[in-house]
């Protein structure tokens, strides 16, 4: 099975964030459909930060709450505000291997009720920040990598600490627990190419307990 053989292809990135390169590629096929599933219901846009920035990268949601952000600060809302309706319920493509790299992480009991789905194209970027909007820390955020590669910046527990890169790739999964949880990161502007399959973009999911 695929979780034997990730026993071996992990990668400790930090004290309690695993790399599992490749992990979501035989998935992947089934994540874009349900991807554009969700955004039929749900349009990816571009929030606004509680600072009045437009963000680069464009944001839907699927699961019972969805992360937003608008002048009134950051919060996880059962009520897509476009809409004006609850999110998109979260596609079984989705929760199965959300479950399935959670558990090869060594977080078995994972259960995700939100998943944060970015989209980026070309020069968009996610500035350094913490994710720390969810009731409790000790459960992990798993995240997917879909379409053209990007530069990962992982820092540390003060946004001045220096940063390393790493390159995600399609069908990169990382599962991010224990003491790095809380740690700053990014991703620097993506570069121009066209993926062979999700053209030119990148899709991140980020599976999350929000309560
Ligand atoms: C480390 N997304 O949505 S995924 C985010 O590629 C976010 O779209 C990036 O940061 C992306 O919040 C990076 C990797 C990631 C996601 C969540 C984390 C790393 C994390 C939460 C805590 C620590
Ligand atoms: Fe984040």
């Amino acid at each position: 099975m695929m979780q034997d053989l990730f026993t071996e292809a992990r990668e400790d990135l930090d004290d309690g964030a695993v790399l599992m390169r490749g992990f979501a590629v035989d998935a992947a096929a089934a994540l874009l459909s349900d991807i554009a599933q969700v955004s039929a219901l749900a349009p990816f846009r571009h929030l606004v930060t509680p600072g009045g920035f437009r963000m680069s990268v464009a944001m839907t949601n699927c699961g019972d709450f969805g992360w937003v952000s608008d002048r009134r600060g950051y919060r996880y809302d059962p009520i897509d505000p476009e809409s004006g309706h609850p999110w998109p319920p979260m596609p079984v493509s989705f929760i199965d291997l959300a479950g399935r790299a959670a558990h090869a992480a060594g977080y078995a009991g994972f259960h995700a009720d939100v998943c944060l789905i970015n989209c980026y194209l070309p020069g968009t970027r996610l500035t350094l920040h913490q994710d720390r909007d969810e009731g409790d820390f000790t459960q992990p955020i798993v995240s997917i990598s879909l379409g053209l590669p990007a530069a990962f910046l992982w820092g540390g527990k003060a946004r001045t600490d220096k940063t390393r890169r790493y390159a995600l790739h399609h069908g990169d999964v990382v599962v991010w627990g224990g003491l790095s949880r809380l740690n700053f990161h990014g991703i620097a502007p993506l570069k121009d190419g066209n993926h062979p399959i999700v053209g030119a973009r990148r899709f991140n999911l980020t599976f999350r307990r929000a309560r």
